[in-house]
């Protein structure tokens, strides 16, 4: 499996969890994100009473009903991280032992699913961004984390499966750097088209009840439209990285959604010194290379380097 992982930046494991267990999770979702199951808010859609549903995350929801973000409150969902060979899992591919960076309820209602691309080539993402600000490293393997979704119920071809894109996790740092120069990034973390990054086609993640799982940090992957939309998709997901990262790689850090718009220009500006006391690694440290410093350079527009370029010099 390690190997597996290593090779593809993904792999996922079935009968992690058992279908007692996914079936009340499931209930529990359902009532956390409908305020009832999934059939009867189906019913009501059907008769033209559409009720709201969260995105995933409780800030954005205009109308709640329940709450997604771990802890949620409710065991058949909260005790699912007690789970021994799932937590033995994440340490056996991230190497070390785990640190939790974040986990939520993700779910995706069929009916009214729009979380995915105009174009089948245009949604192509990492995820890092999530949980950490620095742009991919080519050493993936110890400086990605790991995302991982369980699967509440079965997730077949028609239920949107999420596309991922085998080995681009050791190739992500690069694909990035070819991007900016070409104008093919849409974003920091984002891929503008895939065709031309040069990589393995997509393979969707299909797979039974109970099974995890676990992707690169680095994965390219993008969503795609439900095929029956009278489907949901529910996921219990969780991301952790390798305790030896976490001073920087983690949930409760100060650059996620809301808090970003403000400590993104803050960080451009600061010093190095400054940047450390957020976790940031000081000049000299492994994960600077030309490659990560020229990515931070488009990054952060503005940002001076020079601390950590001229570090580089020494080193080298
Ligand atoms: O749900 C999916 O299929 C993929 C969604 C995704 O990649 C994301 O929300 O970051
Ligand atoms: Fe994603």
């Amino acid at each position: 499996m390690l190997e597996q992982f290593r090779r593809d930046g993904y792999i996922l494991v079935p009968g992690v969890f058992g279908a007692e267990e996914m079936d009340a999770a499931l209930e529990a979702m359902e009532r956390n994100f409908y305020g009832k199951p999934y059939a009867s808010w189906l019913e009501d859609f059907a008769r033209g009473e559409q009720g709201s549903v969260g995105d995933g995350f409780t800030t954005k929801q205009d109308e709640l009903v329940g709450r997604s973000q771990f802890p949620v409150g409710d065991p058949a969902l909260d005790r699912l991280i007690e789970n021994d060979r799932y937590l033995d899992l994440f340490e056996l591919f991230l190497g070390d032992r785990a640190s939790y960076c974040n986990a939520h309820l993700f779910m995706r209602t069929g009916p009214v699913d729009e979380r995915y691309p105009d174009e089948s080539w245009s949604g192509y993402h990492v995820d890092h961004n999530t949980n950490c600000v620095l742009p991919p490293s080519m050493d993936a393997a110890r400086f990605s984390y790991i995302n991982s979704g369980v699967y509440l119920h079965d997730v077949e071809d028609d239920g949107a499966p999420m596309l991922l894109v085998p080995g681009s996790h050791t190739r992500a740092a690069e694909v990035f750097a070819r991007g900016w120069e070409t104008g093919n990034m849409a974003s920091a973390s984002h891929v503008r088209d895939i065709r031309k990054a040069g990589l393995q086609d997509p393979v969707p993640a299909v797979g039974p009840r109970g099974s995890a799982l676990f992707y690169s940090s680095y994965l390219l992957h993008s969503a795609q439209p439900f095929e029956n939309r009278k489907k949901q998709r529910a996921f219990w997901s969780l991301s952790m990285c390798r305790r030896d990262t976490d001073r920087w790689t983690r949930f409760s850090n100060p650059f996620i959604y809301g808090e970003r718009e403000y400590m993104i220009p803050f960080i451009t500006g600061t010093t190095p010194r400054v940047r450390s006391l957020f976790g940031w690694p000081e000049p000299g440290h492994s994960y600077y290379t030309e490659r990560t410093v020229g990515l931070l350079a488009r990054a952060f527009p503005g940002i001076d380097l020079d601390a950590y370029r001229q570090a580089l010099y020494r080193a080298s």
